[in-house]
């Protein structure tokens, strides 16, 4: 994978916008210059069977539009039969061989919380993996306790090559933290979902990692 695609990466599901609909925040997140997006529909009123098939082609079709990898988190069978881009799993999900495996030569994104599990998402050559929570998060009901830099600085020296991108409660004014630590990029829900003002937001974001470039 390109690890500049890392640079903003983001995650949204029909929950995470209320003031908007989730097509047209999407939409303006990727005019603005995301550089990755994961559908990650989960919550109590989540779009499940057809709905969640059919919002997961809409989300497709924009993110084909602006050449931007498109990502389904958990589902690795949907993405599969949509042809996505990547999948991204967690550690209670299908498991790592496996999904690898079916996704083939598309790309595979896990999270990881220890040296073990960074470990085992190498031996299972996924392209990329996800560090967090980094600071405390209101997004993710099961999220662990905020985890904060050190693992994602170990991560980083330890493995150059892998791509890697923080996740959890990161916003333009402490994503200087998580790029100073190695990560090559950002993963944010709320940054971009609650922004008033999308296209200032993505900018921001840009403009730091261009700092650290
Ligand atoms: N995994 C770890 S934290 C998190 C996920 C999916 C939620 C990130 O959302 P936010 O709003 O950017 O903190
Ligand atoms: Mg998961």
């Amino acid at each position: 994978m390109k690890r500049e695609d890392l640079q903003l990466y983001f995650i949204m599901g029909t929950s995470n916008v209320s003031q908007q609909e989730p097509l047209a925040v999407l939409e303006q997140a990727l005019r603005a210059g995301i550089t990755m997006f994961q559908l990650r529909e989960k919550g109590p009123n989540a779009l499940t069977g057809l709905a969640y098939e059919q919002f997961a082609r809409q989300c497709q079709k924009r993110c084909q539009h602006y050449r931007v990898p498109f990502i389904i988190n958990d589902d690795v069978d949907l993405a599969v039969r949509l042809g996505a881009d990547g999948v991204h799993i967690g550690q209670d999900d299908e498991q790592i061989a496996i999904a690898r495996k079916k996704m083939a030569n598309r790309l595979l994104g896990v999270s990881v919380h220890s040296q073990e599990e960074l470990q085992t998402a190498i031996d299972h050559h996924a392209d990329y993996v996800g560090i967090g929570p980094i600071f405390a998060t209101t997004s993710k009901s099961d999220a662990q306790p905020p985890c904060g830099t050190i693992f994602l600085q170990q991560a980083s020296k330890l493995q150059p090559n892998l791509p890697i991108v923080a996740i959890g409660g990161i916003n333009w004014t402490n994503a200087n933290v998580v790029l100073q630590a190695g990560a090559d990029g950002v993963a944010v829900i709320s940054a971009i979902c609650d922004s008033k003002d999308i296209e200032q937001t993505v900018s921001m974001f840009k403009s730091l990692s261009r700092i650290k470039k």
